[in-house]
């Protein structure tokens, strides 16, 4: 049994995580602010994790929580690229500063394990599918470029004092807890909501941005978490200083998710289309053999069965 400090505790991927590891019969503490982050998501284990309120923008604050832990799993963020690239400064200051200053903390403690939430933004938009880690980064927008900043100090501190640091590129983690009623939502969270809430809100219909042809390689919350397990599990020669794909290594376009969903809930009203958004990414796919060969990383939820699962929750 371990103890583990998860940052963005409160947050889709970070509470996932906290079920994960509890149900494990590991410790877990958790850091939030709660400025994206919900109680609720906590609802099910909160007496079984040991939550503080902190911002990564606190270093001292951030020090102490990782004090005594075993490893960390650094999930926190202010997430959305559109978001970063309305306001960058508090993307920066949480996504970048945040990171730093969590890093500080793990060294100050004598942590070695950082698995790091990096992002598939960090590709942008150069030629050249499936995305492959040894790919130039070509970040566009603020929150790719600190993201990205977040793997290069996660390398660093790998090279330089020797920690275990792991990043974790993340391709459009979907599933339960997302939040769907966000500007910012993810894309399947926001549709099942809007399909499955039409007529009984003042509901926004769902909206595709563009023709609906732009792809991505959309991934369940299981496997995230499952990659998350493994690589805090992993052999430090096969992780330490190094960047992971994860995803499924499938496309899927919008048009089509937008057909399964529709499926799924019943929705019957064709698409709305509107204009692309600025700064979006056109496609998205992940090459995922380096994490299946440094940590036996294999998608356990298909795409089709975690959507059936998404809106089963919504
Ligand atoms: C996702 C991540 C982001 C980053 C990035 C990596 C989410 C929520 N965000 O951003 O953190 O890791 O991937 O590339 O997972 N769209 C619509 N209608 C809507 C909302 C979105 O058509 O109501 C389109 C949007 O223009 C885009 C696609 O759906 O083409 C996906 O958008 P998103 O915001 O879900 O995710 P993305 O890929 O921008």
């Amino acid at each position: 049994m371990a103890t583990y400090l998860i940052t963005g505790i409160a947050g889709f991927i970070g509470s996932h995580l906290a079920q994960a590891l509890v149900e494990r019969g590991h410790h877990v503490r958790g850091i939030d602010n709660f400025s994206t982050g919900r109680r609720e998501n906590l609802a099910h284990i909160a007496e079984k994790v040991d939550l503080l309120t902190v911002d990564l923008v606190n270093a001292d604050a951030v020090a102490r929580a990782c004090v005594g832990v075993d490893a960390i799993l650094h999930q926190g963020a202010l997430p959305s690229v559109p978001r970063s690239v309305k306001d960058p400064r508090p993307s920066h200051n949480s996504n970048l500063d945040g990171t730093f200053n969590l890093l500080e903390g793990a060294r100050a403690a004598g942590i070695q394990r950082v698995v790091y939430a990096a992002s598939s933004s960090a590709y942008g938009n150069q030629p050249g599918f499936p995305r492959v880690e040894t790919m130039a980064p070509q970040p566009i927008a603020p929150y790719p470029v600190q993201k990205l900043a977040g793997e290069l100090y996660m390398q660093s501190y790998a090279r330089v004092y020797g920690m275990e640091t792991v990043c974790l590129r993340y391709f459009n983690i979907f599933g339960p807890r997302q939040t769907p009623d966000s500007p910012y939502s993810g894309v399947i969270a926001k549709f099942c909501l809007q399909m499955l809430k039409t007529g009984k809100t003042k509901d926004e219909q769902p909206t595709i941005q563009g023709d609906g042809e732009q792809g991505r390689d959309f991934t369940y919350i299981a496997n995230a978490v499952s990659a998350n397990l493994l690589a805090l599990e992993a052999p430090a020669e096969k992780i330490a200083g190094r960047v992971f794909n994860v995803a499924c290594g499938e496309r899927h376009s919008l048009n089509e998710t937008y057909q399964i969903l529709a499926r799924l809930t019943g929705y019957k009203k064709p698409a709305v289309y509107t204009e692309a958004r600025a700064g979006d990414i056109r496609d998205s796919l992940a090459d995922i053999s380096a994490a299946r060969e440094a940590f036996g990383y294999e998608p356990i939820v298909s795409f089709e069965e975690g959507l059936a699962q998404t809106v089963a929750w919504y």
